[in-house]
């Protein structure tokens, strides 16, 4: 038997601050903008929301390089206007989840100021210093940006590590003052009333004693490495124990075993984990998102459902399409053309909200935003991922012409999630005044694909997320049942069962735009249909991207 959380009732909508409103008219979203649209939240049905990085930052990496934990960053407002939002979120019943950025800080941050001093200032050991190697870098590890993880500081001639940009600099967690400086932030930001933490790549944190690891991908050499599950025990005991907080893990690179480990229901780490195995099914094994591949639906199936089985009784999973650093999802596993782009973004929704574990949406996916196909050149691009790998691949490799690496960035550069929020018609989408120019382009095809559509239209992708919320809600079998997979060789329908005190659920999920006969059940005479994307049931009919949820 479960034991039974809030966090497995609820529903996540996770924001994307600098995309969502700006209310200030600098072409940036802000505090300010995300309180106008609590009261949209509330009507959508979500319980819990994650606000992607708020603290001051030289925005290197957009916030994920911070400069000071306790500062918002004043592109974004204030501490009084983050008071005000955490205030009238709880006034409307809805969480605050925070972004917590504990495996680096930018070099811009006061303990790395110091710590580049020199070898013997007091901050020297909160990162991790290293003598050049016959001069050289110490290993020849990449970072996630492109080029090498260690950069050299001419000044004491060592170089430092850093995992992502070289100015997201890596955390030294075996020296037990960083640790205690990290626990002491996050007390300060549970007693101010905040709900629960995602964690940027938490997993990296343990790093080694020695760099002698022949890995050279820099994610892949430091994941899940010896101490992590100490150190996560020691933050559980000195902050996450002490408040009824919800925690989310972002993890690359992890099993189900690992995720067992950091989720697991008796380890005293973390309530779930963001895993990514199902993220890399259309990439590239060598150019990762810079050549994407057709992906085989019995890929996807397998992948998720290994999730669902082997976590099991033991851990809790984290639902996901996608989020800020992935493609939009009705564009990547649906059909993004006008015909299907509705019936497609449904029947994801569906296939994704019906398996057990807690879902989370990203902004935009409740109304269907696609890729932004209007990106054309480089130029059009801010990610320091998309500009950096292009420099790297096409203007000093030659791996890939301007013309591939574009292709490959419309498919799966970050900035596709990142497009400012489609609220309506008007110029700029609602998203900022008229003559404003945005801080990233907006997708073209905000005059059909917006808020104000889909809430004016009772057939709407919104709709459909809606009642997803509320049936959860009713039926204890949507969050506690088991989960079968049914015909995993199937590559065009995806449907699996879920049990529960005698009960049972069933979904059935046509992802190709032909009309298809299946047969499930021969239960299905007195069963309820609980949900689908069509008018009607055809029953043993599948129209194209059909998908029906039967309650028996
Ligand atoms: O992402 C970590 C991560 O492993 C990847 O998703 C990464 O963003 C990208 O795919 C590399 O190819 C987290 C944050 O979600 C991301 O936005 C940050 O850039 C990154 O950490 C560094 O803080
Ligand atoms: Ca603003």
């Amino acid at each position: 038997i479960l034991a039974r959380h809030w966090w497995q009732e609820a529903v996540v909508y996770q924001i994307y601050p600098r995309s969502f409103q700006d209310s200030n008219q600098d072409g940036i979203g802000d505090l300010q903008g995300i309180i106008r649209h609590l009261d949209y939240l509330k009507k959508l049905g979500v319980d819990i929301l994650w606000l992607n990085p708020i603290y001051a930052s030289p925005n290197d990496d957009n916030g994920y390089d911070i400069s000071n934990y306790q500062q918002i960053m004043s592109d974004f407002g204030t501490m009084a206007d983050f008071d005000e939002l955490l205030k009238q979120a709880h006034v409307r019943g809805l969480k605050i989840m925070m972004d917590l950025v504990v495996n680096h800080t930018s070099d811009e941050h006061h303990w790395f100021v110091e710590s580049r001093k020199s070898a013997d200032n007091p901050y020297r050991d909160y990162y991790i210093w290293r003598d050049p190697v016959a001069g050289h870098a110490p290993n020849d590890w990449q970072s996630a940006f492109s080029g090498s993880a260690w950069q050299l500081d001419r000044q004491s001639g060592q170089y430092y590590l850093h995992i992502f940009s070289k100015k997201q600099v890596d955390l030294n967690w075996r020296n037990s003052d960083v640790r205690q400086s990290i626990f002491k932030m996050m007390n300060w930001w549970v007693d101010k009333g905040i709900d629960g933490f995602r964690m940027d790549v938490i997993n990296l944190i343990a790093k080694p004693q020695d760099f002698t690891s022949t890995a050279t991908s820099a994610i892949s050499a430091v994941a899940n490495g010896e101490h992590v599950h100490e150190y996560l025990r020691e933050m559980n005991d000195a902050v996450l124990s002490k408040a009824d907080l919800m925690t989310v893990g972002e993890t690359p690179d992890v099993t189900p075993l690992d995720g067992i480990k950091y989720a697991g229901f008796d380890r005293h780490e973390l309530n779930m984990i963001f895993q990514f195995e199902h993220m890399g099914v259309d990439l590239d094994p060598e150019l990762g998102r810079f050549k994407t591949h057709p992906f085989k639906l019995s890929t996807l199936k397998a992948i998720m459902s290994k999730w669902q089985t082997q976590l099991g009784q033991k851990a809790w999973n984290a639902l996901y399409w996608n989020n800020h650093d992935q493609p939009r999802v009705v564009s990547r596993f649906g059909d993004d053309r006008p015909a299907y782009r509705v019936l497609a973004a449904k029947m994801l929704g569906l296939v994704l909200h019906y398996q057990q574990g807690t879902p989370y949406i990203y902004q935009g996916e409740e109304i269907g935003m696609t890729n932004a196909y209007n990106f054309k050149t480089i130029d059009d691009y801010q990610d320091i991922e998309a500009l950096n790998g292009y420099q790297d691949l096409v203007s000093t490799k030659h791996v890939l012409t301007p013309e591939q690496a574009i292709t490959a960035l419309q498919a799966q550069s970050r900035d596709n999630a990142r497009t400012p929020m489609q609220w309506d018609a008007t110029a700029n989408a609602g998203f900022t005044a008229a003559g404003i120019t945005p801080w990233l382009g907006l997708n073209d095809n905000y005059q059909t694909i917006n808020v104000a559509q889909a809430l004016a239209d009772k057939k709407s992708i919104f709709y459909c997320y809606q009642r997803m919320n509320q049936l959860r809600r009713q039926y204890p079998i949507i969050i506690y049942g088991d989960y079968q997979l049914l015909d995993p060789e199937d590559e065009q329908v995806w449907a699996y069962q879920r049990h529960f005190e005698g009960q049972t659920l069933l979904v059935v999920a046509n992802f190709t735009t032909q009309t298809l006969i299946r047969t499930f059940s021969s239960d299905l005479a007195q069963a309820k249909l609980l949900q689908s994307n069509y008018e009607d049931d055809a029953k043993t009919t599948l129209r194209p991207y059909e998908a029906k949820v039967y309650l028996y």
